[in-house]
């Protein structure tokens, strides 16, 4: 195979990533049986969590009951005039909306939204998630799933034929947070549980887990923590039931458990899903976890910058890690840069360098353009010093080297 060499490095290593499909491993999109959960199109986009808290700062004076009184076209036309019309849409969530745009072929640089929403009035569900995954160079999406959710719980209870490109995961927040919420909503599913967490009633979260992870065929467990979280914690329900419920079943199973933790839930309430917001967790509890539990492979994501070394290091003292993702609030160029050169440098090929998170179909588009771009630019300069240290890359090897990084196997089992 003919060698790379310093001066065609940049163009094939931007190649060979723009070329590898994706496996994303952490979504919020859906299989289009599922309905109005998959959520896509122009109105969708502009209403995202991440731009109805922008859409505030550039106003104000908006009052949130407002906000969320109008319908969400009223919802578009105002964060659209607001953040691209009145303002350069200068953030990473605005130059996503232009980046997906663009792809698209259609024009951004528009006052108002009607031919922009003339394309979408054109496109069906199942049509657009061919063109999206095309586009974005997606093969396959692990959702988020929770049968305790109103609407999602009954459709697969109904049973549906699957779509391939979109994997089941097993969301467990309802279940685990805020006990004995999931005991008021184990019961009246039969059950046999009460608010202790005796040794039948975590028996019963298992079978609930067990139950559900057959049905939709979970490729893994995962929740969303505080940073609070600690293990070991007696006195903890949430740790008890993950200890004994939620690991205990993953390992049972020989599926990884994720652990997306750092989210302080709603510390502004009049923004809804806007009003998360972060805090630092502590890494002895991801260390003591993977330590007391060998078997069980661990997803693992944190949120606050401060924690990202410390879990590189984690991940270089326990193989049973995974380090995924610059996840949400670490979604921005300026620190996806900074991650991904830490982790390269501290753990080389073995963690997951990105998940989308995207809560609208149509963002695979962006997340996945941007991300690839800086993972190419990132990439590029440690193979230039490898190649200064007399390495020699082949395409072969590079291609190897991307698919290992982007195609997923680094979560199977
Ligand atoms: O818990 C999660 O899966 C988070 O990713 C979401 O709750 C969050 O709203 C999000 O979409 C961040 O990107
Ligand atoms: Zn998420």
């Amino acid at each position: 195979m003919p060698k790379i060499g310093p001066d065609t490095l940049a163009a094939a290593v931007r190649k060979t990533v723009e070329e590898t499909p994706v496996t994303d491993i952490h979504t919020h999109v859906y299989d289009a049986a599922l309905g109005p959960l998959l959520l896509w199109g122009i109105d969708e986009l502009l209403t995202y969590h991440y731009l109805v808290a922008e859409v505030f700062r550039a106003r104000p004076d908006l009052a949130y009951d407002a906000f969320w009184a109008m319908s969400k076209p009223q919802q578009a036309d105002l964060i659209w005039a607001e953040l691209f019309v009145k303002r350069s849409p200068v953030s990473e969530s605005c130059r996503g909306v232009l980046t997906v745009l663009k792809k698209l072929g259609l024009d951004a640089n528009t006052e108002e939204l009607s031919a922009i929403r003339a394309y979408f009035a054109g496109q069906t569900a199942a049509g657009y998630i061919d063109t999206v995954f095309s586009l974005a160079n997606v093969s396959k999406v692990y959702m988020t799933n929770d049968p305790m959710d109103p609407l999602e719980g009954p459709v697969w209870e109904k049973g549906f034929q699957r779509d391939p490109r979109f994997l089941g995961v097993l969301r467990v927040d309802s279940l685990v947070m805020n006990w004995p919420d999931g005991a008021a909503r184990l019961k009246p599913r039969g059950y046999d549980v009460d608010t202790s967490l005796s040794g039948r009633t975590l028996g019963e979260a298992r079978r609930y887990l067990n139950e559900w992870c057959d049905r939709i065929n979970a490729r893994y467990l995962a929740v969303s923590l505080p940073p609070s979280f600690r293990y070991p914690d007696e006195a903890s329900s949430l740790t008890t039931l993950m200890a004994k419920a939620v690991f205990a079943v993953a390992k049972e199973r020989g599926i990884p458990s994720a652990m997306m933790i750092g989210v302080k839930k709603l510390v502004n309430p009049g923004l809804q899903l806007a009003g998360d917001s972060v805090g630092k967790s502590i890494i002895e509890t991801v260390e003591r976890i993977c330590c007391d539990f060998p078997d069980v492979k661990f997803l693992i994501t944190m949120l606050a910058r401060e924690n990202m070394h410390e879990l590189c290091v984690a991940a270089r003292k326990f193989k049973n890690m995974v380090p995924f993702g610059c996840w949400w609030f670490l979604n921005d160029p300026s620190l996806i840069r900074e991650i991904t050169a830490m982790r390269l440098e501290l753990l080389g090929l073995t963690f997951v360098p990105q998940h989308s998170d995207a809560r609208v179909l149509d963002q695979l588009i962006y997340k996945w353009a941007h991300s690839r771009a800086i993972l190419a630019e990132v990439l590029t300069q440690k193979y230039r010093d490898m190649l200064e240290a007399g390495y020699e890359l082949t395409d072969e090897r590079l291609q190897r080297d991307v698919r290992i990084l982007l195609d997923g196997k680094l979560i199977e089992p």
